[in-house]
């Protein structure tokens, strides 16, 4: 008997193509005791995590049918710009979709090109395989304008399930905020057509005060992970997992298993306990996202000499670094302009000129006392290739230690990035004299 078969109904109920998922879930679930159940010396308090990596196409999808038979809105995305708060508001779930795994990406291909970003073949993959909980339970895909390869995708996906654009300016003039803004508006619609009514100012506020806790408690985790010199109580790899989980799960539940991780890593703090030995080259990655399972340059920084104690990145701290500043707001109207006020500080790529993520990333290394950064690139992804310039620029100005990757979610180019990263650590170390 397959230990899923529990989950046959629901699946079929979701159109899953309950066969494919059984066995991607059985390489999922190897790959990720591979990876992290044999690292030394976790915090007991993973084992939540680790559960519900377990849980991913099961448990939380059953907990999300339980949302839809209530009324709940169910919204699948791609981006932090989509407002989680509005969905939040209204007692539905708002999550990223499956886009990280390179096993989708030939089936993606036989609809779009070959050259274009890995996460959106992925994403696009996942759909027509039928092999994502996630994708096959959203009431409605949130898509948005950030790039090239992604508008384009979201004509096609919508032939395959709902999909909503959401269009982002790619300034930060007055001008472009008004539409932004409208187009916030248009989203909280949306949600609002699902519940079937109008979302009160007390439920907004609630909305955004789960999600500025969650942020706050991922906050904490990024000073407890990289802010205490030689002690690093927790690998960089388990705080991604961490940061990708922060996406999936329930957001209050969320939040309280991670203050309870946080806890552990100041009492591991406090009694001076690192899982990296002492000068351990520090490094902080910079760059596109990091959709689970992609785990690759991670695992190879942390098993070359190399610890990564920060990620400028949106599976990382561009997306928990600002909260809404809820202060004195009494309306929707100011609700939504505070959003608003959030979402502009965002210092993705797509942004044109986007000088703040510059400055940002200096003080960043400053804060946490780097070696160096890495500048991860997926492959194709223009927008973050062309800045990596300006970057290399700044990192040189001020004396960084810098190397560029670019890579997609196939295994083949690992020994060759682990060569470069090893390199890169040998070089940093020389330069200390360690
Ligand atoms: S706010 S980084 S989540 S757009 S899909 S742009 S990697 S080519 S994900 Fe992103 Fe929002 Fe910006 Fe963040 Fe490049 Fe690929 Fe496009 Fe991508």
């Amino acid at each position: 008997m397959s230990q899923y078969e529990a989950y046959y109904p629901l699946w079929e109920k979701l159109n899953i193509d309950a066969a494919k998922l059984e066995g991607a879930l059985g390489a999922a679930q190897k790959r990720h005791a591979d990876l992290f159940l044999t690292q030394a010396d976790r915090p007991k308090a993973m084992g939540y995590f680790d559960d519900l990596w377990g849980n991913l196409q099961t448990g939380r999808i059953a907990e999300l049918d339980k949302l839809k038979s209530e009324g709940k809105p169910l919204v699948g995305t791609f981006c932090i710009f989509v407002p989680e708060e509005s969905v939040t508001a209204a007692g539905g779930a708002c999550y990223g979709l499956c886009s990280g795994s390179p096993a989708s990406i030939p089936e993606a291909e036989k609809e779009l090109p070959r050259n274009i970003c890995p996460l959106i073949k992925s994403a696009h993959g996942f759909k027509l395989l039928r092999v994502c909980g996630y994708t096959q339970s959203s009431d409605f895909i949130y898509g948005e304008t950030t790039c090239e390869a992604k508008k384009k995708t979201w004509e096609i996906l919508a032939k395959h399930h709902p999909v909503h654009v959401m269009h982002i300016p790619q300034k930060k003039d007055e001008k472009s905020m008004r539409l932004w803004r409208e187009e916030v508006e248009e989203f909280q619609e949306h949600i609002e057509e699902v519940v079937g009514r109008k979302l009160s100012f007390e439920e907004h506020k609630k909305g955004v005060e789960i999600i500025n806790a969650k942020r706050k408690a991922l906050r904490r985790l990024d000073a407890l992970r990289g802010m205490h010199g030689d002690i690093m109580p927790i690998s960089g790899l388990d705080s991604l997992l961490v940061m990708q989980l922060s996406f999936i799960d329930e957001p209050v539940r969320f939040t309280e298993a991670l203050n309870t991780l946080c806890d552990e890593l100041e009492e591991r703090i406090n009694a001076q306990k690192s899982v990296f030995e002492k000068g351990t080259t520090r490094l902080m990655i910079l760059g596109t996202p990091f959709a689970a399972p992609n785990w690759k340059l991670h695992k190879i920084v942390e098993s070359s000499g190399g610890a990564i104690v920060n990620e400028e990145s949106c599976i990382g701290h561009r997306y928990f670094k600002d909260d809404v500043n809820l202060e004195g707001v009494t309306t929707n109207e100011e609700l939504t302009a505070r959003m608003m006020e959030r979402y502009k500080n965002i210092d993705c790529a797509c942004f044109t000129p986007n000088e703040a993520r510059i400055e940002k990333i200096v003080k960043m290394h400053k804060e946490r006392q780097t070696d160096g950064v890495i500048y991860y690139t997926l492959s194709f992804c223009h927008t973050y290739n062309v800045e990596s310039h300006l970057v290399a620029e700044a990192m040189k100005k001020e004396g960084i230690p810098f190397l560029a990757i670019e890579s997609d979610y196939s295994p083949e180019d690992a020994g060759q990035i682990k060569t470069r990263v090893e390199a890169f650590i040998e070089s940093i170390r020389l330069k200390r004299g360690a």
